[in-house]
């Protein structure tokens, strides 16, 4: 193909070029490595070797490994990896009304992954129409075969925390990462000199579930974050009552962190937090399929569909142990069509029960016994059934 004035800029001159261009589109940082393989594999399998993926069966897939190991698998001649982090903490406080239950910062505005394409798109056009003709560019952002974080540390836009994080002193970690792959050689950025985290082990000590199992090493199955957006099946019994009100993923580990005290907020409108006014937890549970995709089109909490969501409410109303809850939860006992949801309802209103038993406060828990008693008996799901019984065992204080 004919090389335009442009395709004869330098190594050095075309990094500038598409930092500069980077941070137009609104990107708070932008670094560039050299694509020589990271050296994570070790870790990588091993963490798949301890199951620690939980579900996520693709990470596990032999094409999925193949590729992470040998990124010119993404994209054929690939020199660069230019890294690029978006800012995605929501500037209103929407996000942690506790009327709603906790929401994940990142997801309390418009979906990342669509804010990332818009840009990312843009980069990788411009790159190959614009600056470089004839080169090829290749966006990602959390859509393919990249260890984002370890490509986004080499160049240098951070340093993976003990919570598995990238941080980056002036940004904090409340930030999101993307890549634009170019097989043209750009001037890399030197990795941060150090990791910056010294003694702290404040992520590790304050993960509700201890799923930080050691610095840098997080056991997804065990992660709220999965718990609630990946998981498509019941969230373990043991671990219910440590997700706390998380409706849709985890800031604890990230909360804790004194990078984070000054961290800046979305730039990025789309990203702020969406209004949900007027909504609560017992008002979510009465979402129907088209409700819901309505409620939350556009918006990342989508991903854990109906059932995974009010999953998660059912279990946040549990924790919060409040008898006000009950008639909505009941209803969801008897009437929901789905047997997770009707499964979590059970275990919520035997926790609130066993509270209130425990205050002596009036409250309906017999009612909630006979309730749970009849789906016991007489739910069509064996699931339901059993953790209808196991709900009115606690109730009953066995
Ligand atoms: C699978 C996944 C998850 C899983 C597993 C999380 C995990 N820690 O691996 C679950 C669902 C739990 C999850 C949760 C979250 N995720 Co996530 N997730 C991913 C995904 C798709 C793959 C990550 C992966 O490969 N994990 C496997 C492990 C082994 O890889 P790793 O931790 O990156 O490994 C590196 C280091 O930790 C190190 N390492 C690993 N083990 C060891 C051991 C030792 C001894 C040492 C020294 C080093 C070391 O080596 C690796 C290479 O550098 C990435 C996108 C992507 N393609 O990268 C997003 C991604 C990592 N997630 C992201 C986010 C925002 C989150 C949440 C904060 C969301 C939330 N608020 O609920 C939480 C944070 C939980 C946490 N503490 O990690 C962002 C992170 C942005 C940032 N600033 O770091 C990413 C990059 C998506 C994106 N495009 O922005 N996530
Ligand atoms: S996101 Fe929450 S549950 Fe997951 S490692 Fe961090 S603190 Fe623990």
């Amino acid at each position: 193909m004919a090389a335009g004035p442009a395709a004869r800029l330098g190594p050095d001159q075309a990094a500038r070029a598409i930092k500069a261009r980077a941070l137009e589109l609104g990107f708070e940082a932008v670094g560039i490595a050299s694509a020589t393989p990271l050296d994570a594999r070790a870790h990588y399998e091993a963490w798949l070797a301890a199951g620690r993926h939980g579900g996520m069966g693709y990470l596990a897939s032999p094409k999925h490994r193949a590729r992470r190991d040998d990124p010119a698998r993404l994209l054929r001649d690939l020199r660069s990896v230019v890294c690029v982090a978006l800012c995605h903490e929501p500037a209103r406080d929407a996000a942690r009304d506790r009327r709603l239950g906790r929401i994940a910062r990142y997801a309390a505005g418009e979906d990342y992954h669509r804010v990332m394409r818009d840009r990312l798109l843009a980069l990788e056009r411009w790159i190959e129409r614009e600056l470089l003709p004839g080169s090829r560019a290749l966006w990602y952002s959390d859509t393919g075969a990249i260890l984002e974080r370890g490509w986004a540390e080499r160049a240098g836009l951070g340093w993976i925390g003990k919570h598995a994080g990238l941080l980056s002193e002036p940004l904090g970690s409340w930030f999101l990462l993307g890549e634009v792959l170019v097989d043209r050689e750009l001037t890399p950025d030197p990795p941060p000199a150090t990791e910056r985290c010294g003694t702290c082990r404040r992520c590790l000590d304050a993960c509700p579930t201890g799923a930080i199992v050691a610095p840098y090493q997080v056991d997804a199955r065990r992660c709220i974050s999965y718990l609630t957006i990946e998981l498509r099946g019941p969230i373990p019994v043991e671990l219910r009552p440590s997700v706390g009100d998380w409706i849709f993923g985890c800031d604890v580990c990230q909360e804790v962190c004194p990078w984070n005290r000054f961290a800046p907020p979305a730039r990025e409108a789309r990203l702020h937090a969406r209004p949900l006014e007027g909504w609560t937890l017992e008002r979510f549970l009465a979402l129907d399929e088209r409700a819901f995709d309505t409620l939350f089109a556009g918006s990342p909490i989508r991903r854990a569909r109906r059932g995974g969501f009010l999953r998660n409410v059912c279990v946040a109303l549990g924790n919060r142990g409040e008898a006000a809850a009950v008639p909505a939860l009941a209803r969801s006992l008897a009437e929901d069509a789905e047997p997770l949801v009707r499964a979590h309802a059970a275990w919520a209103l035997g926790e609130i029960a066993r509270r209130i038993g425990a205050e002596a406060a009036a409250c309906s828990v017999e009612e909630i016994r006979a309730r749970l008693g009849r789906a016991a008996a007489g739910d069509t799901s064996a699931e339901v059934r059993a953790e209808a019984e196991a709900a009115r065992a606690r109730a009953s204080g066995a």
